[in-house]
Protein backbone atom coordinates (compact mmCIF):
# COMPACT_ATOMS: atom_id res chain seq x y z
CA UNK A 1 0.00 0.00 0.00
CA UNK A 2 1.71 3.16 -1.28
CA UNK A 3 0.67 6.06 1.45
CA UNK A 4 2.16 9.93 1.79
CA UNK A 5 3.27 11.63 4.47
CA UNK A 6 3.96 15.02 5.47
CA UNK A 7 6.63 16.05 7.94
CA UNK A 8 7.59 19.22 9.57
CA UNK A 9 11.49 19.13 9.90
CA UNK A 10 13.05 21.34 12.00
CA UNK A 11 17.48 22.11 12.61
CA UNK A 12 18.47 22.44 8.98
CA UNK A 13 20.58 25.52 8.19
CA UNK A 14 21.79 24.66 4.98
CA UNK A 15 21.05 23.53 1.36
CA UNK A 16 23.19 20.32 2.34
CA UNK A 17 20.95 19.38 5.23
CA UNK A 18 18.08 18.83 2.77
CA UNK A 19 19.79 16.95 1.00
CA UNK A 20 21.37 14.67 3.69
CA UNK A 21 17.91 13.81 4.79
CA UNK A 22 17.09 13.26 1.34
CA UNK A 23 19.52 10.93 0.27
CA UNK A 24 18.92 9.34 4.50
CA UNK A 25 15.34 8.82 3.47
CA UNK A 26 15.81 7.54 -0.49
CA UNK A 27 18.51 4.88 0.78
CA UNK A 28 15.46 2.96 3.36
CA UNK A 29 13.55 -0.07 2.30
CA UNK A 30 9.97 0.84 1.56
CA UNK A 31 10.37 4.16 0.95
CA UNK A 32 9.07 4.96 -2.63
CA UNK A 33 10.27 8.90 -3.25
CA UNK A 34 11.74 11.43 -0.96
CA UNK A 35 11.46 14.96 -1.31
CA UNK A 36 13.11 17.77 1.59
CA UNK A 37 11.73 21.50 1.27
CA UNK A 38 14.75 23.52 2.93
CA UNK A 39 12.71 26.90 2.56
CA UNK A 40 9.14 25.64 3.48
CA UNK A 41 11.24 22.70 6.44
CA UNK A 42 9.06 20.36 4.77
CA UNK A 43 9.26 16.60 3.98
CA UNK A 44 7.10 14.71 1.33
CA UNK A 45 7.32 11.10 1.55
CA UNK A 46 5.92 8.25 -0.25
CA UNK A 47 6.10 5.24 1.19
CA UNK A 48 4.90 1.39 1.11
CA UNK A 49 2.69 1.44 4.41
CA UNK A 50 3.03 -2.18 4.79
CA UNK A 51 7.22 -2.10 5.02
CA UNK A 52 7.68 0.96 7.03
CA UNK A 53 5.42 2.95 9.13
CA UNK A 54 5.40 7.04 9.64
CA UNK A 55 7.08 6.58 12.94
CA UNK A 56 9.80 4.96 11.81
CA UNK A 57 10.62 7.54 9.08
CA UNK A 58 10.31 10.09 11.91
CA UNK A 59 13.40 7.93 13.97
CA UNK A 60 15.29 8.04 10.95
CA UNK A 61 14.93 11.57 10.82
CA UNK A 62 16.01 11.98 13.95
CA UNK A 63 18.70 9.51 13.71
CA UNK A 64 20.18 11.87 11.20
CA UNK A 65 20.02 14.67 13.95
CA UNK A 66 16.83 16.61 12.85
CA UNK A 67 13.50 16.97 14.24
CA UNK A 68 10.18 15.84 12.84
CA UNK A 69 6.85 15.55 13.42
CA UNK A 70 4.08 15.12 11.02
CA UNK A 71 2.31 18.21 9.52
CA UNK A 72 -0.66 19.73 10.97
MO1 LIG B 1 25.17 22.43 6.41
MO2 LIG B 1 23.32 20.76 7.75
O1 LIG B 1 27.07 22.81 6.61
O2 LIG B 1 23.44 19.17 8.84
S1 LIG B 1 24.73 20.20 6.17
S2 LIG B 1 24.29 22.76 8.42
Amino acid sequence: VTEKTELDITGMTCAACSTRIEKGLNRIDGVIKANVNLALEKATIEFNGSVLSTADIIKKVENLGYGAKIKE
